[in-house]
């Protein structure tokens, strides 16, 4: 008979900063999905599980270490992303110098195509779980239970023996996900938002995205779709019993290329008529292949889509292997704005490739679809996206390297066209004023809250106004930087500060009645 173990499940703090992702209801902080299956999967074992959510409490290692102290643990688990990948080295590290007896388990991501280099970053950590969590991991608390040292026979383990990384057979992923109990809840947004996965998986194979080298470690068909009552069940017991209103679909893409399942969900949700609302991800092909059911998907209750159009140059989305066109992405935006349905747009205007003649195209199409005015967007200024990064595992990390391109910077690489590389640097730094100035006016993703709703339009007429001075920067920062005029980047900033002391006041002093009505500070420069 095994004994339950007590086990410690830790979400990291991001890497980042800086986080654009503030601006939408459906894009608040929410836990972990991967640790709410693990946790609930492992309780149902009969362990006894506590999860700690670092990113959306704000908790550091003080924290954390307040809770190993008195908890009495016995193995504590931490998820590795490319976005944490740095405090997981810390923390990790940290555990095992303060707490060299508790078992240090990895997962995620990153655990799962970088492995050597977990072993290397954490020279202490104990093991490394490779894929989907849930039964490998109780086949390792079994392990530890019984103090089998080297977890041979448990299939999806990786482990060090005598200075050697030993990766074990991979597990088959699971057939059916109907199996898993629903996740532990260990965190709920104070806007009533939870979070929820309909699937894993996605049928595309985008080169900047890690999904495409993941997949080929796993065993076994990895686009999986939960039984659309199965997750009808799971949303009507978060509104009935935990006050949600807001679901955020945390899928890689919502869609998946079998209909009857898009159309069994469309119709669970109508016999229930839950009173929610959600937002989805999706690819712009699907956009446009499930236009009807968007439709009546708006009808039940879609508010937003997050549209990973990537780009409007079609050079760059053969690049990102986005397998769509310039052309479906504007019908797609289309499609979600004829409907009223909000949208975020996934847009990575820089690749090491690009020229400035493209940024400024690609600048002229987003102006087009309404990037900067349109109110049925919700958009951060263009300034905020990220170029698109070299993330860990990724095919276009392999072009990088292939190419010699490969540079061990925040993104991966420096930009061929020198342009495109003073253009970048100026706008950094004009980034870094936009970051808290954009983070003030997202206050309106809380419109919802009806008691400040006009507050909140205001302010989000102040973050028009900055994504409509931003895109005025970009295109004659462009104009600016063909000429190859000299640049000094500094001077070239000072000359747009006094239209953001502008914006800047309108923001403080809506800032101000919010706060006078919440009696809290909305905004701190
Ligand atoms: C939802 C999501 C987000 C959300 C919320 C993230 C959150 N708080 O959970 C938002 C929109 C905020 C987001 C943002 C970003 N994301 Co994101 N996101 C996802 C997505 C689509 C789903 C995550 C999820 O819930 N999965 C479902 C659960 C069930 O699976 P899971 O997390 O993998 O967990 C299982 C296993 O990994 C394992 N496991 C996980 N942890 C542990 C721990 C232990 C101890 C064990 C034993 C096992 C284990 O067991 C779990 C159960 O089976 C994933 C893609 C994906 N398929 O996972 C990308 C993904 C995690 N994101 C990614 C990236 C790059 C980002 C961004 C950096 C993008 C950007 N450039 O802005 C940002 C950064 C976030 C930040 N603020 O710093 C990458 C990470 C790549 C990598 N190599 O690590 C992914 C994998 C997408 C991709 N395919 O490239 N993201
Ligand atoms: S569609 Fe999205 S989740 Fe799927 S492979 Fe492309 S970027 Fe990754």
């Amino acid at each position: 008979m095994v004994k339950n173990m007590n086990i410690l499940l830790i979400n990291p703090p991001y890497d980042f900063k800086n986080d654009t992702v503030v601006d939408s209801l459906f894009l608040q902080p929410v836990q972990s999905m991967g640790l709410g299956y693990l946790a609930s999967y492992m309780e149902r074992e009969g362990h006894h599980v506590n999860v700690l959510e670092c990113p959306p409490n704000n908790l550091r290692w003080k924290d954390i270490n307040e809770e190993i102290m008195g908890g009495s643990y016995e193995i504590i688990g931490l998820s590795v992303y490319s976005y944490n990948y740095k405090n997981v080295s810390l923390l990790g590290n940290r555990i095992k110098k303060a707490y060299p007896r508790i078992v240090l388990v990895i997962g995620g991501f990153l655990a799962t195509i970088s492995v050597d280099e977990m072993f290397q970053s954490i020279p202490d950590l104990d093991y490394c779980v490779l894929g989907e969590g849930e039964e490998t991991f109780k086949e390792l608390a079994d392990a530890i239970e019984k103090r089998q040292v080297i977890p041979t026979g448990i299939n999806g383990v990786a482990y060090k023996s005598e200075g050697l990384v030993i990766i074990n057979e991979f597990r088959k992923v699971l057939t059916d996900l109907d199996v898993l109990p629903l996740p532990k809840i260990s965190y709920l947004s104070p806007n009533g938002m939870a979070a929820i996965i309909s699937g894993r998986g996605c049928h595309g194979r985008c080169s900047f995205c890690s999904v495409s080298t993941y997949i080929k470690r796993l065993k076994g068909r990895y686009c999986r779709k939960r039984n659309p009552s199965n997750i009808v069940s799971e949303i009507n017991n978060l509104v009935s019993n935990y006050n949600v209103k807001y679901i955020s679909f945390h899928d890689d893409s919502f869609f998946t290329t079998n209909r009857e399942w898009v159309e069994g969900f469309v119709s669970c949700m109508n016999k229930d008529c839950i009173p929610v609302e959600f937002s989805i991800s999706a690819r712009a092909d699907d956009i446009i292949n499930y236009e009807n059911e968007i439709i009546q998907l708006a009808d039940i209750g879609l508010k937003y889509v997050f549209v990973g159009a990537e780009s409007f140059i079609q050079r760059q989305l053969d690049l990102y292997r986005k397998g769509t066109t310039v052309e479906e992405n504007i019908r797609a935006i289309n499609i979600l704005k004829d409907n009223g349905i909000k949208c975020g747009l996934g847009i990575m205007l820089l690749d090491p490739y690009v020229c400035i003649e493209e940024v400024r195209d690609n600048l002229s199409a987003l102006d087009i679809v309404g990037y900067a005015r349109e109110r049925y967007n919700d958009f951060p200024p263009v300034s905020l996206l990220y170029p698109v990064t070299c993330v860990k595992g990724s095919s276009f990390e392999r072009l990088l390297k292939e190419n010699g391109l490969y540079k061990p910077n925040a993104i991966g690489y420096d930009f061929i066209d020198p342009k495109v590389q003073k253009f970048y640097q100026i706008q950094r730094i004009w980034a870094d004023k936009l970051y808290p100035l954009n983070k003030a006016c997202s206050i309106h993703g809380k419109a919802y809250l009806r008691e400040y709703y006009h507050i909140a339009e205001k302010l989000l007429d102040q973050k028009i106004a900055l994504r409509e001075l931003d895109i005025l920067f970009c295109f004659k920062l462009c104009e600016d930087v063909m000429e190859t005029k000299q640049l000094d980047p500094q001077e070239y900033i000072y000359s747009w500060q006094q239209k953001l002391d502008e914006i800047n006041e309108c923001v403080m002093h809506l800032s101000d009645s919010l706060d006078m009505i919440l009696g809290q500070h909305a905004y701190t420069s």
